[in-house]
């Protein structure tokens, strides 16, 4: 097993340099004698069933000869409307700083052609494979050893740091590895005779696809009445680089991280063998797995979480906001005051993602297994306090919300939680006597 994680490990964590200064390059990459000739490329895609994709960039289609006025204007409205095309383009990812020069996306729509100098392939790679089953991942990573080229793995494009693109490459997309089953009384896939800890109680469990988001699983999983520790937001993947770099989710306070509740993953190694990594199979792996972070041990395809029976959740509005433009002080000691408060509130059992802007604090906190009754009687004192302190509007206001959907949670954020505040766009400053950073504006 140690020589695989090897192995593993030199296959996979490719570092961003594609060419060392002056060195040859550590890869093959197009031009080089050693890559896949045409005939190559074509032989992999037969093999795959024809899921090999020469990748041109999405947004392309505002450059040049391949300038289409309406597809170019529909992709800059999807962009002021959050919508990600990451998650359905095989190559794009969310934070185009990493994509370097590949033909950004205007921010508005042009009035005609952008100059083709301005859009070329960037960091996007050459080629992706839209696997549709772990088969395809074996063929297209033996394929990647044979020919020795840069192989990246792209699930969602949801990676801050540009970790699901890279110059050259040959991308193995997850997407379409689909599917998601609920099973109250789960099994590991492989019972071998030393088994170390006998499962005595029924474990709730829900097994998917590499390519499914967050969503998706929560959705089948509250048909049977159950939670999963997700992600907060459900266009994250369920099984790539969210459980496999740890994972915080509305549940974490009270469940644990996603790393905690993996169950068993399903992968495929850099040799282009299929591994089963539990508690029984591979620990070294499995324990590897759940925090090693994506794309480093090898391609998960396949996944099992751990579900829990909803204990419902309370929810707590926090909206700590300046009064009067030029009349901070008040603010800020109500601000200092929560903050250094804020471990209560964790240890109540509250958590969630608050907002620092520059018109004030604002949180939506979820408390899992708390009725708004019982939030009340933790969040009255602490409002009757920071309303005690002065010139500041102070809400802190408990609501129930049935079987906790997002949709109905969004609804109420928006429509009852964003009251008339001044907008104070001048406020950068570092309060040293209150200790705490405002602002520059910043959202999610
Ligand atoms: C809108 C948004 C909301 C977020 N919310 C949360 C949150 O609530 N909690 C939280 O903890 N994080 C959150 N994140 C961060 C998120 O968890 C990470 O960006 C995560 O790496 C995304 O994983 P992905 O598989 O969806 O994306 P990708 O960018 O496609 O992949 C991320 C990494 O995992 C690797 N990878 C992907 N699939 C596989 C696979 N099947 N096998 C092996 N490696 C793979 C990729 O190579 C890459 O290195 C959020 C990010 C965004 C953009
Ligand atoms: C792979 O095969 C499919 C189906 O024949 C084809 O549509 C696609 O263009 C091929 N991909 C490449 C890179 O040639
Ligand atoms: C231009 O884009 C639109 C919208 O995506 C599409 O319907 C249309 O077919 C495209 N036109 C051409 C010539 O490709
Ligand atoms: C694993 O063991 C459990 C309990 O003994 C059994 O119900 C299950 O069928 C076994 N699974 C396999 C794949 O053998
Ligand atoms: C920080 O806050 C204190 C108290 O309100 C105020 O007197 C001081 O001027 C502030 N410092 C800065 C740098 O704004
Ligand atoms: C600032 O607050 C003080 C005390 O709350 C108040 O008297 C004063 O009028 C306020 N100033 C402004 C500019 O709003
Ligand atoms: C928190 C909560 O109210 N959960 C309920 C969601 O709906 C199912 C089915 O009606 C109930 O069984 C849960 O108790």
């Amino acid at each position: 097993m140690e020589s695989l994680l090897y192995i593993a490990l030199l296959a996979l964590s490719i570092s961003n340099g594609a060419v060392a200064q002056g060195g040859a390059a550590a890869k093959n990459y197009a031009g080089a004698p050693g890559y896949p000739t045409a005939a190559d490329w074509s032989s992999l895609n037969s093999s795959t069933n024809g899921q090999l994709i020469q990748y041109i960039p999405l947004y392309s289609v505002c450059y040049g000869s391949r300038y289409n006025a309406t597809a170019c204007a529909g992709f800059v409205k999807d962009s002021l409307t959050f919508k990600l095309n990451s998650i359905q383009d095989p190559a794009l990812i969310e934070t185009p700083y990493w994509a370097g020069t590949a033909c950004p996306l205007p921010r508005i729509p042009p009035s005609g052609a952008l100059p083709d100098s301005d859009c070329n392939q960037g960091n996007y790679p050459d080629y992706v494979l839209a696997a549709k089953n772990k088969e395809d991942i074996a063929s297209g990573i033996k394929f990647a050893a044979k020919h020795d080229i840069r192989v990246i793995i792209k699930n969602t494009g949801h990676d801050f740091l540009g970790r699901s693109v890279g110059y050259g490459s040959f991308s193995i997309w997850t997407h379409n590895l689909d599917g998601v089953q609920w099973a109250d009384d789960w099994h590991p896939t492989t019972n071998i005779t030393s088994l170390r800890r006998r499962q005595t109680t029924k474990q709730a469990a829900i097994t998917y696809g590499a390519g499914m988001l967050w969503g998706q699983v929560i959705e089948e999983a509250k048909k049977h009445g159950h939670i999963v520790i997700s992600g907060a937001d459900p266009s994250v993947g369920a099984a790539g680089g969210w459980p496999q770099g740890g994972g915080h989710g509305p549940h974490s306070n009270q469940y644990g991280l996603g790393a905690d509740n993996m169950l068993e993953a399903e992968v495929v190694t850099p040799t282009g063998d299929f591994l089963i990594a539990n508690e029984n199979s591979n620990p070294d792996l499995f324990w590897a797995l759940r925090g090693g972070g994506g794309g480093t041990y090898g391609i998960v395809t396949r996944m099992t979480m751990k579900t829990y029976p909803d204990p419902g959740s309370s929810y707590a509005l926090i909206r700590i906001a300046p009064k009067a433009i030029g009349n901070y002080s008040h603010y800020l000691d109500a601000l200092a005051y929560y903050f250094a408060i804020t471990s209560q509130l964790t240890d109540f059992g509250l958590s969630g993602y608050p907002f620092l802007t520059h018109g004030g604090y604002t949180a939506n906190l979820g408390a899992p297994g708390k009725t708004a009754k019982q939030l009340e009687t933790f969040l009255g004192p602490l409002r009757t306090k920071l309303r005690s302190m002065g010139d500041v509007n102070i809400i802190a206001r408990p609501y129930d919300v049935k079987n906790g959907t997002k949709s109905t949670c969004k609804k109420r954020f928006h429509t009852r939680a964003q009251p008339a505040v001044p907008d104070i766009t001048n406020i950068n400053i570092f309060n040293a006597t209150h200790n705490i950073a405002i602002g520059p504006d910043y959202s999610f």
